[in-house]
């Protein structure tokens, strides 16, 4: 039988609408359905491949257990019986605070993350970590700590789009594609990178910066804004606190001041603050992890928040949308098991992070399951996630993992993290499972539809299923599949499930309301939009958003003259999913260092040259990239994470973090180059 079923691809998070055909059971081929609206038949290189992907012949397809010869395939139902026996004697032992689950990124931050969140506090412990302490935690923490929540950028109706810190060309295609509309109406586009990214290379105005620097930068906005009575008065006076702090402070940010720090002209500055102006309140801000992988993240954000707060844009037309959600139920238990006699890990170390997000900070767990402190962590659940290469400082994360009395990891592939795994367990692909699909920003809800399964490839909620049952905290997971959990979610929306399930586009719902801080309060401590955070002063932080040079400035760095971006992304792959990407990709791929062609000159290097990176923590080996004179920042180095062959975060850092997020510093560590002979 020949059949075609839309469905929602989870390469990435973009979750574009995707049309699967199907033959006798096997997926033939995956197109971009042209009528969705959020994806519009768009679809990359990534969501084509996901067919062999899922096909792939080293996907693992039955539980491993490791023995003293290397790996026996046993039984679903026995791998699970004996976690279930391990994990009980854990809790017997040491407490149910020994036990973690670890979250990765390919399953998303919504439904498959809440199963686990449930699954942590029925079971006992509060320890959750996940990619999301490196990956949005920083920026939505910003964002709420200014205007009490991450806003939505409209961009479709923006005249003035300033991104920070993003490649949407390559990591949000959608969002690119809803830049390029506003542009053909007459937007701006504005890209702060200190590499000339295809985002930059197509924008109205490149802005190339020193790494880290941006909250300088913004100062300077502010400061021009402020000084030139651009900002919007009306709106700062009712619905904002902290003006007149954050204007004393950004008196210091003078355009040369802000020059020599960021490397930014004073006409572009000037250019900048005078068109954001121009064009509120049809004018906006947006960030991406080019800003927070930094010692300052969250500031610096918060200061880029300000931006659009001082010139009214907040909640109105073209600017930066308040957005509500579905308003579907919460599978946490946070309230009927709130565990509050049991620290999280990091909760003192980073409270903000835990009271935003409720999640631990992974580096700090990391460092517990090495020194036991503040108590035992010994064992841990890995879900799609490989920290082994995602995780700075590798082989501190290697060394913790395998000091573990207890390692689970569930995957479609033997990763560098499974190899340390006292069990395997096969995982279902988003080709296998069905879950609400949120476009938020369109106020869109759909259904991803289970295509394939392969039998002991359990989806996150079989598996906690199978296992609280074992456990003996089966009530907590009541629902027979997947099917009945997302009726449940949808319960208390406008949304029925049943058209939901019939529907083959999903289903709006709700219209966009602007200026709803005209009737209810912002969701802060004030109810106001917070240039200060009394709030944070309260934590003993400074309640004003401070910039602090990077510690590459720093006199004590100056054996280590380059600076290291990380992570930029390819469109070919996502984070350390490269090994299994499958062949066919049209370009190959592998690590490389990007350096400045002065740079490669002074240490005489051909392109390709292999050459010796040093930080603090370590060293590695790569070949070089020479591009373009005016495509990277001369002193500024990048190199792509998640590669096994050449692990950058062999050398990052773990613990210069920021003090608010306990984000690592993955964007500007000082580093020294020796050409390899
Ligand atoms: N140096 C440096 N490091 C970084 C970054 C950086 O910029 N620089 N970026 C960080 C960021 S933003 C992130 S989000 C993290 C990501 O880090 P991780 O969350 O560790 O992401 P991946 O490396 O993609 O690992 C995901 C794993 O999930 C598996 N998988 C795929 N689909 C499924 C599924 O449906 N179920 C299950 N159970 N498994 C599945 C894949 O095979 C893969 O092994 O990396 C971070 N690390
Ligand atoms: N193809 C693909 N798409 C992806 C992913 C993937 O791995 N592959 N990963 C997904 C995930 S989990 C995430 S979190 C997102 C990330 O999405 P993006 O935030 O778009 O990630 P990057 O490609 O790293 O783009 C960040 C840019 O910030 C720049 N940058 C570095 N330091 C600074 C700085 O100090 N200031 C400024 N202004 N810029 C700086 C870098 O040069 C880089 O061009 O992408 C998602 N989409
Ligand atoms: S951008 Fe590519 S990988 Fe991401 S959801 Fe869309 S098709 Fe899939
Ligand atoms: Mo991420």
């Amino acid at each position: 039988m020949n059949e075609t079923i839309t469905t929602y691809c989870r390469m990435c998070l973009d979750e574009c609408c995707i049309d699967v055909n199907v033959n006798d059971g096997k997926i033939t081929d995956i197109r971009g359905n042209k009528k969705h609206p959020w994806s519009e038949g768009r679809i990359c290189v990534k969501g084509k491949a996901a067919k062999d992907w899922v096909y792939s012949k080293d996907r693992i397809k039955k539980p491993l257990k490791k023995n003293a010869n290397g790996w026996e395939e046993i039984s679903l139902e026995k791998a699970i019986d004996e976690i279930a026996e391990k994990m009980n004697k854990l809790k017997e032992e040491y407490g149910a605070q020994s036990m973690s689950v670890w979250k990765g990124e390919a399953t998303g931050f919504n439904q498959q993350e809440e199963y686990i969140r449930r699954f942590c506090h029925a079971f006992g412990t509060p320890n959750f970590f996940s990619c999301d302490s490196i990956c949005f935690a920083s920026v939505y923490m910003a964002y709420c700590l200014v205007e009490g929540t991450r806003p939505t950028p409209d961009f479709e109706n923006s005249k003035y789009i300033i991104i920070w810190g993003t490649n949407p060309i390559y990591t949000h295609i959608n969002m690119a594609a809803r830049i390029k509309k506003a542009r053909e109406n007459g937007a701006k586009l504005v890209v702060i990178d200190p590499r000339k990214t295809i985002t930059a290379s197509s924008a109205d105005m490149y802005v190339q910066i020193k790494p880290g620097t941006d909250g300088a930068l913004a100062l300077g906005i502010i400061n021009l804004i402020i000084k030139n009575s651009w900002y919007d008065k009306d709106f700062v006076d009712r619905y904002t606190i902290g003006f007149d702090k954050l204007k004393n402070y950004a008196q210091k940010f003078t355009p040369d001041y802000v020059e020599k720090e960021t490397g930014v002209s004073k006409d572009i500055l000037y250019s900048i603050a005078r068109d954001f102006y121009l064009n509120s309140p049809r004018a906006l801000n947006h960030s991406g992890n080019g800003i927070e992988h930094h010692e300052n993240g969250v500031n610096n954000t918060r200061l880029i928040a300000s931006i659009g707060a001082l010139c009214g844009c907040i909640d109105k037309i073209g600017g930066e949308l308040l957005m509500r959600g579905i308003g579907s139920r919460s599978l946490t238990l946070y309230n009927e098991i709130p565990l509050e006699d049991i620290k999280p890990i990091g909760s003192d170390e980073y409270p903000l992070l835990y009271k935003y997000r409720k999640e631990c900070n992974s580096m700090l767990g990391i460092e517990t399951i090495l020194s036991g402190d503040p108590y035992d962590i010994k064992g841990m659940i890995v879900t799609a996630a490989n920290p082994v290469l995602t995780n700075p400082n590798s082989n501190k994360v290697k060394k913790a993992l395998e000091k573990l009395e207890l390692l689970v990891v569930r995957d479609l592939f033997m990763t560098e993290t499974a190899k340390l795994a006292d069990y395997i367990l096969p995982a279902a692909s988003f080709l296998e499972r069905s879950e609400l699909v949120l476009h938020s920003s369109i106020k869109r809800v759909g259904l991803r539809k289970r295509i394939l399964k392969y039998e002991d490839c359990q989806d996150e909620y079989e598996f906690l299923e199978s296992l609280s049952k074992k456990l003996g905290i089966k009530k907590y997971f009541p629902w027979n599949n997947e099917d009945c959990v997302n009726k449940w979610l949808l319960k208390r929306t406008d949304v029925s499930y049943d058209e939901l399930n019939e529907s083959k586009l999903g289903i709006k719902y709700g219209d966009i309301k602007y200026k709803k801080y005209e009737k209810e309060p912002f969701n802060t401590p004030s109810g106001k939009i917070e240039f200060v955070s009394e709030y944070l002063k309260d934590f003993g932080y400074s309640e004003l958003p401070e910039y602090k040079s990077p510690s590459y400035n720093d006199l004590s760095n100056k054996d280590y003259p380059y600076v290291l971006v990380t992570g930029a992304r390819k469109l070919y792959h996502v984070q350390s999913r490269k090994d299994t990407m499958p062949n066919y990709l049209k370009e190959k791929i592998f690590p490389e260092v990007e350096i400045h062609p002065n740079d490669a000159e002074r240490l005489k290097l051909k392109d390709k040259d292999i050459v010796r990176v040093n930080s603090k923590i370590g060293s590695i080996e790569m070949p070089v990239k020479i591009v373009g004179q005016t495509d990277i920042l001369p002193g500024v180095i990048q190199i792509t994470h998640g590669w096994n062959s050449s692990n950058v975060n062999l050398i990052t850092d773990d613990l210069t973090n920021d003090s608010l997020s306990g984000f690592p510093n993955l964007r500007s560590l000082p580093v020294s180059l020796e050409k390899v002979n």
